[in-house]
């Protein structure tokens, strides 16, 4: 892509609105833009990265669950067979439609997919099953604040797992909690499992996975060895060895605020190893066995004849949130500082002299041979000076950025730059292929 052709309007100055890093840089690097409270637009930038990470969440889920697609405006009987249409109170967002029939715009989706599972599953040779969906959602926050952190729409990754046993049901939670740790793992970011109250949706398992930030809404009690643990090379099939890894990581201390018992703490804790902080909840597990499967009639046929309900558990994750904790997690003072996986451009090309010919020559050379390579690269073709191109490639946090400029040129070099490190290699021109191909 050239800058050329790029939506992207930046700000030099901060945002006055916006009150921590993640949203200020949102703002400025041009990744969205606030249409109401709580509601955004999401721009070209901005959209790029939400993909990336719809896109590891899709690899990894799928070998354990089946993605489907729900609506958005679900019917609000299901909620009332639930018993949550009251208790979700002023969250939900309702509305009545011009045949009087009361819909809502769905701030979850347990009932759904009971519904679903209800109508067309009998028996329990169809389990285990695990669906989930990546798809929008609604709470109307009564405070939306820190940009995508706390939105009232935002996006939402949420599975949803129907098992004929509790056994088997725990065999699916913890496949999810290793899930979420690859996936929380190939963005960078040390998401810590905590256990967590299970709110409206109820039950009695839970886990909330935080990333620790100053800025986070969660107060976070650890043992700091938990940050320690590595996440080991298992197999989803293992479940011997997966249930072994989640007793492992569940058995230090990690507590969220609302499950926080400081007198517990303070004996299973030594001094050195305690670890107060606040953290950014990223995803949620919950197990809540027939919660919902008795009220919306999930039932099925069992091996013995019988007409049981199933048990089930569901697994949010926040993807428009993730957003903003991986900017929060990733960045310096100059800007964003991508993690490869998610980064809107793997290379940025910076004509540090536009109206050489020579910079532009060798400039359009690595453009071209970038993207016969299939490489998401931004080229920097605009007539402007060498300070804004370069400070704007470091606001948006690019990891690699190919500086040219005559200097360089006259000695058959151009200059490579790591984001995140700062440091620069001087390339020979000769070595161009070379170079780049190690980059792939
Ligand atoms: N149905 C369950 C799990 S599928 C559920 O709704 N869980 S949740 O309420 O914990 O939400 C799942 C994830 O969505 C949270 O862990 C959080 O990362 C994200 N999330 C929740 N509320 C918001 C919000 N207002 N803005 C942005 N992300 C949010």
């Amino acid at each position: 892509m050239k800058r050329s052709n790029l939506f992207l309007p930046t700000l030099k100055e901060n945002p006055t609105e916006a009150k921590i890093t993640s949203h200020r840089l949102m703002l400025r690097s041009g990744m969205v833009r606030q249409s109401s409270s709580g509601i955004y637009s999401w721009l070209p930038m901005g959209l790029k990265v939400l993909k990336n990470i719809e896109k590891i969440i899709r690899l990894e889920q799928d070998l354990i669950a089946q993605e489907l697609l729900m609506p958005t405006i679900q019917d609000s009987e299901i909620w009332k067979k639930s018993g949550r249409f009251n208790d979700y109170g002023k969250e939900m967002l309702t509305f009545i439609d011009r045949h009087e029939h009361q819909l809502l715009y769905g701030p979850t989706n347990e009932e759904l997919i009971t519904d679903i599972f209800s109508k067309n599953i009998m028996s329990y040779k169809s389990l285990p099953l695990c669906l989930y969906h990546i798809q929008w959602k609604f709470r109307d926050e009564i405070r939306p604040r820190f940009g995508v952190m706390r939105g009232r729409e935002f996006l939402m990754k949420d599975a949803y797992s129907f098992d004929i046993s509790k056994e088997d049901a725990i065999k699916c939670y913890n496949r999810m909690f290793l899930s979420y740790l690859r996936i929380f793992n190939k963005m960078e970011l040390k998401a810590i499992p905590v256990s967590a109250d299970t709110g409206p949706i109820g039950g009695d398992l839970s886990h909330e996975f935080i990333i620790l930030a100053d800025t986070g809404e969660s107060e976070v009690y650890l043992d700091k060895n938990i940050l320690k643990e590595e996440i080991p090379n298992i197999n989803y099939n293992d479940s011997k060895g997966i249930s072994k890894l989640v007793d492992t990581l569940t058995s230090f201390y990690a507590a969220a605020d609302d499950k926080y018992d400081e007198e517990e703490y303070m004996n299973i804790v030594n001094e050195n190893n305690r670890l107060k902080t606040k953290g950014i909840e990223v995803g949620h597990l919950f197990y809540f066995g027939s919660k919902y499967s008795i009220p919306l009639e999930a039932k099925v046929n069992s091996k013995e004849g019988k007409v049981v309900p199933v048990e089930m558990g569901s697994y949010g994750i926040g993807v428009s949130r993730l957003v903003g904790a991986i900017i929060d997690a990733h960045h310096d003072d100059k800007g964003i500082c991508w993690p490869e996986s998610v980064s809107p451009f793997l290379i940025g090309i910076v004509n540090l002299r536009q109206n050489d010919i020579e910079c532009s020559n060798l400039s359009d050379t690595i453009y071209n041979n970038l993207l016969s390579k299939d490489v998401s690269v931004l080229y920097d073709d605009r007539d402007e000076g060498a300070g804004i191109k370069l400070a704007e490639m470091d606001l948006i946090g690019v990891p690699w950025q190919i500086r040219i400029g005559p200097r360089g040129i006259k000695n058959g070099n151009f200059e490579l730059l790591q984001r995140k490190t700062g440091d620069i290699t001087e390339i020979k021109v000769k070595d161009m292929e070379k170079t780049i191909n190690k980059l792939l």
